[in-house]
């Protein structure tokens, strides 16, 4: 399932032009820089065994290789999600809300807590989600999944403890403007609905440094 192919592509020429973003823990269905643009970064196939995770108080942990970039996150109670749709509602109709809001984080390492029961959709022990984390560093939205049996007497290893919370770290003012307005439109909103809308919060923000970025692109192509 691992791009080996991907990997050194993007290691040789391009390093951390190509290299997006990587979701960390929980460990990612897989990682392909090419296909990464694709629902679930491009692997369709749920994995099993699923990773246990917490069902409070668990974190996700992702390496940036944007200056700056937006990230958001969802589940789906779905067996086997193939749509946004199914990060949407439940297989009874309920809404999903988000699992963590629009934030913004740095190039590098960052995690957050997220709390799959305070989702009030009905998880407990044992229950079977699907994990997708979208972000979008300036070259479009680029999506990671991973499959989860959250469990409430599991914690999360004491090395993925999250000390400094991203969603809740001011990187620019700007930032703290971006979270504030996404939040208000956060709650009733489906995945793909909130999706393009971040999108457009992304492009307000991210003009000038995107600029910059095609530049670089420009002097890597010319080497
Ligand atoms: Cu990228």
């Amino acid at each position: 399932m691992f791009s080996f192919r991907g990997l050194l592509g993007a290691s040789v020429l391009v390093s951390t032009a190509m290299a997006h973003y990587t979701l960390d823990y929980p460990i990612s269905r897989g990682f392909d820089d090419d296909n990464e643009v694709n629902f679930c970064g491009g692997f369709n196939s749920v994995e099993n065994p699923r990773q246990p995770f917490p069902l409070s108080n668990g974190t996700i942990h992702i390496d940036s290789h944007h200056t700056l970039a937006t990230v958001v996150a969802y589940i789906s109670t779905s067996s086997n999600p193939t749509s946004f749709n199914d990060f949407n509602t439940t297989s009874n109709g309920t809404s999903i809300p988000l699992l963590t809001n629009f934030f913004q984080v740095p190039e590098g390492d960052s995690c957050w807590t997220v709390d799959m029961a305070g989702l009030n959709i009905g998880l407990t022990n044992g229950s079977l989600v699907t994990l997708q984390v979208q972000f979008d560093g300036g070259d479009g939205n680029l999506y990671q999944c991973a499959d989860l049996v959250l469990l409430s007497d599991f914690t999360t290893p004491s090395n993925e403890t999250c000390s400094s919370d991203a969603t809740t770290a001011s990187i620019t003012s700007t930032a703290t403007s971006s979270q504030a307005a996404s939040s208000t439109s956060n709650t009733a909103t489906s995945a793909a609905a909130t999706q393009s809308s971040g999108a457009a919060v992304l492009g307000v923000k991210a003009g000038s440094w995107l600029f910059g970025m095609v530049v670089g692109l420009a002097g890597v192509t010319v080497l």
